[in-house]
């Protein structure tokens, strides 16, 4: 797999949270959005070490392989490619994404979280393969950052051609307006992986990316 995948079927792209199920591994809790439809999987770990974002990194790039999705590692492209992760994921402070496509080559995608539509138009014309286009709501995955609400979603959606995916605070309960804004593709972390039932939450979001497809 490399960054030639197919958007089509990717909806729902599912972000990793360390200790969401103390006593389950990160690994076996994300198998659990692979069964429920998840599209794509990112590890992000801000507060371990490297060698255990490695040591996750190399079980989720097994785990996705099985499945067939695509893996991306957030904030250490060495990591992407000791792993042969499909691509990486920036920040607006991390490197630049001319940066990032010197390291890693034009085979791996390269996604950059947008705050606005500057960013979005910046991370387009830079070669970003995907934005990220948040936080649409609050969220204490992100704390202290202000939320970018709808209007952002429904801006993306008419100015970036690339692929964007909707995130921040994005639960069950809200999903449709986000869908409604113009989102064709959700990501979320807590309302998933938080969940008793992360399958079970995949599915029902699926189910509503697949109503306002129907209904278009
Ligand atoms: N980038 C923008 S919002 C966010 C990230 C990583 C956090 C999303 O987490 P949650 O728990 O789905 O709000
Ligand atoms: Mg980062």
């Amino acid at each position: 797999m490399s960054k030639r995948v197919d958007w089509e079927k990717i909806r729902l792209y599912v972000i990793t949270a360390q200790d969401a199920h103390p006593g389950k591994s990160v690994t076996d809790v994300m198998e659990q959005t692979l069964i429920g439809g998840a599209g794509m999987l990112q590890l992000r770990n801000k507060t371990g070490s490297r060698s255990e974002v490695l040591e996750q990194a190399r079980a989720l790039r097994v785990l996705t392989r099985r499945y067939g999705v695509p893996f991306i590692v957030n904030d250490y492209p060495d990591i992407a490619l000791e792993v042969d992760a499909d691509g990486v994921h920036l920040g607006q402070d991390d490197m630049s994404i001319k940066e990032a496509r010197a390291l890693l080559g034009d085979d791996k995608m390269i996604g950059i979280s947008t705050h606005c539509a500057e960013h979005a138009i910046e991370a387009e014309r830079e070669g970003a393969d995907y934005i990220g286009v948040g936080p649409v709501f609050p969220t204490n995955t992100k704390p202290g950052k202000a939320a970018v609400t709808t209007a952002y979603v429904a801006e993306a959606a008419s100015l970036v051609s690339i692929p964007f995916v909707a995130i921040g605070g994005i639960t069950t309960d809200n999903a449709d307006a986000v869908i409604s804004a113009g989102a064709k593709r959700l990501c979320a972390v807590s309302a998933i992986v938080g969940s008793e039932d992360p399958a079970a939450v995949c599915r029902e979001l699926l189910y509503k990316l697949t109503a306002a497809d129907r209904a278009e």
